[in-house]
């Protein structure tokens, strides 16, 4: 059981520690992503999520924060500073909660897809939930061509799809394999991958579709950002 009102407890043995927040005010939320990873959202309130060691007192009556080493992990308009994005002081605020996107972006369609250069795009991050992204192959033989999304970082579920592409026109063609399975599910390398292959013919291009499928409650999310790196060959 956890206490989760405002005002003193009058069981409670009289204590010397010092409590990190002394108002003893309850954060309010909507769901998980109000409260910070050691704490849950139960009736409206964050309280600690019971798993592992108890967080210190008063943790969960503070707001969630982005996690950062630099400040390349932090949206426009953030600073990392102590580990914690927060806003750069120029006005209006920036929603520091919510991950910047990454170099590939913006790939979120199929006309403004990357173009795969021959060598593993790196790096690639679900910067937001069902995020999108597109990147276009040109294929200089008949051959089966394999497409991984591997290195897998904070979590990603993921579908991988191979798509015919008229580079001409810019039209998708039909989707020609798919998957949103791990290749196996041992916690290797050369298990935590996501793999599709497709025929594929010289002189053509493809167009390859990476969707982020995670099911998370809508708000900022500020949980570490899903990545993976994506080769084909
Ligand atoms: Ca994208």
């Amino acid at each position: 059981m956890f206490v989760v009102g405002c005002g003193p407890v009058e069981e409670s043995a009289p204590s010397e520690e010092p409590s990190v927040q002394e108002s003893g005010l309850a954060l309010a939320c909507a769901n998980s992503l109000g409260c910070r990873d050691v704490c849950a959202c139960q009736n409206g309130f964050c309280v600690p999520d019971g798993f592992g060691p108890p967080p210190p007192d008063g943790l969960c009556d503070t707001p969630p924060v982005r996690a950062c080493a630099t400040g390349s992990d932090c949206a426009s308009g953030c600073n990392c500073v102590g580990n914690v994005c927060v806003n750069d002081g120029f006005s209006p605020p920036a929603n520091c909660l919510v991950a910047p996107p990454d170099a590939y972006e913006s790939d979120n369609t199929h006309t403004s897809a990357s173009s795969y250069m021959g060598t593993p795009q790196l790096k690639h991050t679900s910067h937001r939930a069902g995020d999108t992204d597109w990147a276009l192959v040109a294929t200089p033989v008949n051959q089966v061509m394999t497409v991984e999304a591997y290195n897998l970082r904070n979590g990603p579920q993921l579908r991988v799809e191979i798509y015919a592409y008229n580079y001409a026109t810019r039209t998708l063609g039909a989707r020609l394999s798919s998957t949103q399975s791990l290749v196996c599910s041992l916690l290797t390398p050369s298990c935590q991958l996501y793999r599709t292959t497709a025929n594929v013919t010289a002189g053509s291009v493809y167009a390859v579709k990476v969707t982020d499928w995670r099911s998370v409650p809508t708000g900022s999310d500020w949980h570490p950002t899903p990545g993976y790196d994506l080769k084909m060959y």
